[in-house]
């Protein structure tokens, strides 16, 4: 539904003031908040079965529940931040649906749309479970946040909660069941009514006979229609509800026509959306459940390495192997362990594959079959490595490159800055075996004899190459490390410590000397290890500490502010003592021959934040996320949320110039629901720039009061052109899918060259190589997009679009994430079947009960993928059918003492279904006839089937 003025469907983010629902307790429930409390809901409930299975205490967050009290309970501090992104991204995927599907009833529940709605919500309900199924947790929440949308809407569109029900129609997350007594097409629904006369609009035979309607909607002034005798939706934008039957019937918030119900509806919509959470949950286990609202025991992150493997590297590959080792292990089993690992070779002509692990020690054991081999000449495709792998990395991804030779496919430049950018992900260079440039000083240098070996290969980083490498480490908030192999490890060892779940970046910057430099920080209370990495060589820096005392890095009388100093290759690295307030760094100009430099200060704190650029929609007065590059020289909003704090604020926001010392101030409006901040800044800057945030944590633990200060490892950019598209639908392997789009520039035009990627060589797409654009006007194009018949349900195709035009135009590019469905005629769970059970009632001395059951899933079906096991304690065994390897036959024996026994059990394409057993009171038909036939008694039976299993007849 699109709504102007209404809460509960579509306005995100209005200005505090105009409705500033969500701060009083009276006030309207928007989707946002309906989305969130399920969410939330239902992770403590499978961070409990969690904690209870691993046999650890679960203490109950308390109400109202928040990201952070709910990780904190779930033991997930550390993974707050990729929790607090997950829930956003769902809710920015509910909120888009008003801005994207504003005019199609089904998304709406409008026009009794209700077949339309529900099969988009089953459809999409699929998608999120294959895409757990695959790990494909991006995709998961994307495709959840869609079908929230629609599933919220019934309850205050239709007129379920007018009918008297008090629980959620149980029919809109399932496909074989009828949806409810739906109106026919001819039957009057309501009568017209004005003001308080509209509580009582449904006709009386609707309410009797229990007939499920919805209201009709139109935004067309000129002629709104509806059939005879329909409801309306109502409000002043709906044009139908000035027809007779005048009035509406909807609940989005108090002021509507049926305000009075806005609770129950938003009430029913908040236990609908945690029901249909609990069946994806059901599907997935608690942990990929929970991996899928990116928390996990860990940093939430994925850990990424790009590794050269050509004929150069093969006496440095030991030592990449090595060092990669060493931050998988230092990680393993700590709160910094990834979530996922990529492993992403690259060699010449070839690059990859990716193979990707939740599992350190199948990571590892990847790492360890690497071996290095041809490579032709002395350039190689790291640059295409790094995309391969920038293009599959979930957001605030770390990510190592490896390798001793420049990129030969320096074009993709441009491509990789559009994807760090869009992934915020950050990328360390280890560049190994040339380091003729920028040492630190102080050092010695290695052996000769082994630099010798190297130059009769060949190998080396010409200056340009190394340059390449630092503008994109400084796009990605990373650092170029040059090293020796000696050094390999030593140097992992050292950036290793910046990737940890609590990082936090205080100041980034790389710069050329020839000028005085001064960069500003401020260390707060939470914020520990604070470290300054240096690479390049300044030729003095000068700290100051916020008691105004000041040392020179390297002299004596710098340990009064410095803990401790290590420095490898071209990399220095300086711990500060903890003192809290304003520190300074002072770089004097040097001569241009020193080169650049680049210069990181980092801490560990849980206080960070999230930002993304928003589009404000006028006409649903609401906001959407961008998927582009904010257009430059306009005014722009960001969307700013704060992690790990409850009780933080946002006080200033600024885009600084990565280059330079100039900053543009943005506005800060607190939102009232979802602890956002709205930011709005009167220009982009026109050069790359960091997003950098101050705030208060005005409760800090019962302490006073403190200012803190973030900034964005990644440097954006804006663009001269525009590029809008949209991805309508579910990709179908072997359908043709279109994407059009269009490009335009307000000044300028000319030859706009178009490059259209996906992140799979197996996905192909197509499109035009290049549009001519006149200044003003939009030209369009159309991408096409293929993937192969087996490509499985769940996956997510990313299609970028790039434009990028002459002169000052630039580049910009859109970003898509399209499902794939593979379509299958199989809409029922499998089913179960008690074969046989010797309970406890029949067994009354045995302590033990013994169940077998056949799980599976008809002759349409697709066949049993998974029986999980989600209550009892006692011992499980699958094993499939030796007649049918589709049918799984389920053995399981617990003691008395857990007499319950429940197992989810999915088909291949996700529909689920739960069976319960129980010790005393479950009984089998089909044992009880066998055993009739056969004379022989259950336990013999049970026997029977337990020393088939042992023979491996199964
Ligand atoms: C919370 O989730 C449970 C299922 O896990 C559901 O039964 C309950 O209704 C939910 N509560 C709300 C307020 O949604
Ligand atoms: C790595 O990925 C390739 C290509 O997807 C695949 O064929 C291979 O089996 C994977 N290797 C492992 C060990 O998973
Ligand atoms: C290292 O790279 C430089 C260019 O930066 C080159 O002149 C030199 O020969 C290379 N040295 C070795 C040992 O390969
Ligand atoms: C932002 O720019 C648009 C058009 O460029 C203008 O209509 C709008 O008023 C501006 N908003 C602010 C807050 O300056
Ligand atoms: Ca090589
Ligand atoms: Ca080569």
């Amino acid at each position: 539904m699109p709504a102007t003025g209404t809460a509960f469907c579509g306005i995100l983010l209005l200005q505090a003031g105009v409705l500033g629902f969500g701060i009083l307790p009276e006030s309207s429930q928007d989707h946002l908040e309906i989305t969130e409390r399920a969410i939330l809901n239902v992770t403590v409930q499978a961070c409990r079965a969690l904690a209870e299975s691993e046999g650890n205490q679960f203490t109950l967050p308390s109400q109202p529940f928040t990201v952070m009290g709910v990780a904190v309970a779930c033991r997930a501090q550390s993974s707050v931040r990729s929790f607090q992104r997950a829930v956003l991204s769902i809710i920015l995927r509910n909120v888009r649906v008003d801005i994207q599907r504003a005019l199609n009833s089904s998304f709406h529940f409008d026009d009794e749309s209700f077949a339309g709605g529900r099969s988009i919500i089953v459809q999409g309900l699929r998608t999120v479970i294959a895409s757990n199924g695959e790990g494909n947790f991006e995709g998961a929440r994307e495709s959840l946040g869609t079908i929230t949308h629609p599933l919220q809407d019934f309850y205050s569109h239709s007129n379920w909660v007018e009918l008297g029900k008090t629980f959620p129609n149980p029919n809109l997350i399932k496909s074989d069941t009828g949806i409810g007594n739906i109106a026919a097409p001819s039957r009057a629904t309501c009568r017209s009514c004005e003001g308080d006369d509209c509580r009582n609009n449904i006709l009386e035979d609707i309410i009797r006979e229990q007939i499920l309607t919805s209201g009709y909607f139109s935004l067309n002034p000129i002629s709104p229609t509806k059939p005879d005798g329909k409801c309306s939706h109502g409000g002043a934008i709906d044009q139908t509800s000035t027809l007779e039957p005048t009035g509406g019937i909807n609940k989005d918030t108090f002021a509507s026509d049926h305000g009075f119900l806005h609770t129950e509806a938003a009430n029913l919509a908040t236990e609908a959306t945690s029901q249909m959470l609990e069946n994806i949950r059901e599907a997935a286990g608690d942990v990929p459940f929970l991996q899928m609202l990116g928390i996990s025991r860990g940093s939430g992150k994925a850990l990424c390495l790009v590794i050269d493997t050509t004929q150069s590297m093969a006496d440095v590959i030991a030592a990449v192997r090595e060092a990669a080792s060493f931050l998988v292990d230092s990680q393993a089993g700590t709160d910094n362990e990834p979530s996922s690992y990529l492993l992403v070779p690259f060699n010449d002509p070839d690059v990859g594959p990716l193979n990707r692990t939740s599992d350190a020690g199948v990571f590892e054991n990847l790492l360890e079959d690497l071996s290095a081999s041809g490579g032709g000449d002395d350039l190689e495709l790291s640059l295409g490595g790094l995309r391969l792998a920038l293009s599959n990395v979930p957001q605030s991804s770390d990510i190592f490159l490896f390798t001793d030779a420049g990129a030969k496919d320096p074009q993709l430049k441009s491509s990789v800055i559009v994807l760090i950018e869009r992934t915020q992900s950050v990328v360390y260079f280890l560049l190994v075996g040339n380091t003729t440039e920028n040492r630190q000083p102080g050092r010695p240098r290695p052996i000769p004899a082994r630099r010798r070996r190297r130059r009769q290969q060949g190998n080396g980083i010409a200056p340009s190459g190394a340059q390449l490498y630092r503008d994109l480490a400084q796009a990605a908030g990373g650092l170029v490390i040059q090293v020796e192999r000696e050094e390999l490890l030593e140097a992992t060892g050292i950036i290793g410590q910046l990737s940890n779940s609590s990082l936090v970046t205080l100041v980034q910057a790389s710069r050329n000397p020839g000028r005085d430099e001064n960069f500003a920080f401020r260390v707060d209370e939470t914020t520990n290890n604070v470290r300054i990495f240096l690479t390049g060589n300044p030729e003095r820096v000068v700290l100051t500490d916020p008691a105004g005392s000041t040392v020179t890095v390297g002299e004596a009388g710098a340990e009064s502010s410095i803990a401790s100093s290590l420095s490898v290759g071209n990399l220095r690295s300086l711990e500060l003592k903890k003192k809290v307030g304003e520190w300074r760094a002072e770089v004097p100009s040097t001569p241009t021959s020193a080169g650049p430099y680049s210069l990181r200060v980092t801490g560990q704190s849980p206080i960070d934040f999230l930002f993304d650029f928003v589009e404000y929609v006028p006409s649903q007065n609401t906001f959407d996320v961008l998927e582009t590059r904010p257009l430059a020289g306009t005014n722009a909003t960001l969307l700013v949320t704060l992690t790990g704090s409850d009780t933080a604020t946002v006080t200033n926001v600024s885009l600084v110039e990565s280059a330079g010392l100039r900053e543009v101030e943005g506005l800060v409006e607190p939102q009232g629901s979802g602890g956002g901040f709205l930011v709005r800044v009167s220009r982009i800057p026109s050069v790359p720039f960091v997003v950098r945030v101050k705030g208060e944590e005005v409760n800090g633990g019962g302490g006073d009061p403190f200012l803190f200060q973030r900034q964005s490892p990644t440097s954006f950019r804006a663009s001269n052109l525009s590029i809008k598209a949209e991805a309508e639908g579910i990709l179908v392997p072997g359908s043709p899918f279109s994407v059009p789009f269009s490009v335009s520039a307000e000044g300028g035009g000319g030859n706009v060259s178009i490059r259209i990627t996906t992140n799979d060589p197996l996905y192909v797409a197509s499109g035009p190589e290049s549009l001519s654009l006149e200044p003003g006007v939009s030209a369009g194009g159309v991408a096409g997009l293929s993937v192969p018949l087996n490509t499985p349900s769940g996956a997510t195709v990313t299609l970028v679009i790039e434009a990028e035009g002459p002169g000052e135009l630039g580049i910009n590019y859109i970003v898509l994430r399209i499902s794939v469905f593979n379509p299958v005629a199989d809409f029922t769970a499998p089913v179960c079947e008690v074969l046989s059970i010797v309970n406890c009632l029949q067994n009354s001395n045995a302590a033990s009960w013994d169940l077998t059951v056949r799980v599976s899933d008809g002759a349409q079906g697709t066949g049993v993928e998974q029986v999980n096991f989600t209550r009892g304690d006692g011992t499980l065994l699958l094993a499939p059918a030796p007649d049918n390897p589709d049918v799984i036959l389920a053995t399981y024996n617990a003691s008395c003492d857990s007499p319950e026994l429940e197992l989810a059990v999915a088909d291949r394409v996700g529909n689920v279904d739960t069976c319960s057993f129980d010790a005393f009171t479950t009984n089998s038909g089909a044992a009880r006839a066998m055993l009739e036939r056969s004379g022989l008694n259950y336990a013999a039976l049970v026997l029977a089937l337990e020393v088939t299993r042992r023979l491996n007849l199964w």
